[in-house]
């Protein structure tokens, strides 16, 4: 029986959580050490679809526990996830199982890295899900989840049960395409919303952000076509507008960090894309100006 353990119980880890306790697959919220539902010693995570709301009761555990983890799912923001599995770190069984669902690319390889004896996966998902209060999450709209290991045709066992999730959950055999194209389409919307603190639909709608879109369009997929990463970002710039037209009132994920004060994921897409322009002598100046334009706008205030 697989028991898996979420870090990062927000929008996603949340919506995963209760979709596997719904299969009959127990899971146990990983919580930090002052999380007050620890005293409780169980949390509850409401989930809205439509005007339904569904009630569901988990087990929660402190990282600094001590009993084995041997199933780990990481929704995590991706500058969080290292120091997050490191927290657990002890708890990890040899050969645990580390599925890691979060946006960008880098820190898949810095867990492989730091821990080879994890059996890493990673994965990508569309599903619209939101948080409206601390354990309320609403599940918006349908997406698509691809999971994958690189090098990996076929799934492993544990995956038959995520396969069978009522959402769309599929074994990616090319899982670094999946995860370059998402990083691709991230990059060209995620900082241009943060620093212009628009919804993604301004993108398509003001001529100067559109133009801009553009422009790192095609820095982005010649970066990616230098990295082997051509089937990545056939299509980019059509791509990343029917994102735009199809999330227009959205905030992004990264503006909504930047307007809650908290850091960005921009060292784990326009940052990794930057490393990755410069290991194959590329420039990507309208990139770099995005990743110092939001790295200034997190940094804290100057020293007196
Ligand atoms: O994935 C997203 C994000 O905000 O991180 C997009 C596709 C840009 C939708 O908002």
């Amino acid at each position: 029986m697989q028991h898996w353990h979420i870090l990062g119980a927000g929008a996603i880890g949340g919506l995963f959580a209760t979709l596997l306790q719904d299969a009959g697959t127990p899971c146990t919220l990983l919580l930090r050490d002052n999380d007050p539902d620890l005293v409780a010693g169980n949390a509850c995570i409401t989930l809205r679809r439509g005007e339904q709301l569904h009630r569901h009761r988990f087990a929660v555990s402190a990282c600094s526990d001590r009993s084995p983890v041997a199933h780990l799912l990481v929704c995590t923001k991706a500058c969080d996830i290292v120091p997050a599995i490191a927290a657990v770190g002890h708890r990890l069984v040899p050969g645990a199982t580390v599925l890691l669902l979060a946006n960008g690319l880098g820190y898949q390889d810095q867990v492989r890295g730091r821990w080879p004896q994890l059996d890493c996966f990673a994965g990508s998902t569309t599903e619209g899900a939101f948080r409206e209060a601390r354990r309320s999450i609403c599940h918006a709209g349908h997406g698509s989840t691809l999971v994958g290991q690189p090098g990996r045709a076929a799934a492993p066992d544990w995956f038959t049960t995520w396969r069978e999730l009522p959402i769309s959950c599929e074994w990616s055999a090319d899982i670094d395409t999946v995860l370059w194209r998402k990083l691709a389409i991230n990059c060209a919307i995620n900082p241009v919303t943060a620093l212009h603190h628009c919804p993604n639909g301004a993108l398509a709608e003001r001529p100067d952000l559109a133009a801009l879109v553009r422009e790192l369009c095609t820095e982005i997929r010649a970066v990616a076509i230098a990295a082997g990463q051509e089937q990545a970002v056939r299509d980019l710039h059509p791509q990343v507008m029917t994102v735009i037209r199809a999330t227009a009132s959205n905030r992004s994920s990264m503006l909504q960090d930047v307007l809650a004060g908290r850091a960005t994921e921009i060292d784990y897409l326009t940052g990794y894309l930057l490393a990755q322009a410069q290991r194959f002598g590329l420039e990507a100046p309208w990139n770099a100006t995005l990743l110092a334009a939001v790295k200034a706008l997190t940094a804290g205030p100057a020293p007196s």
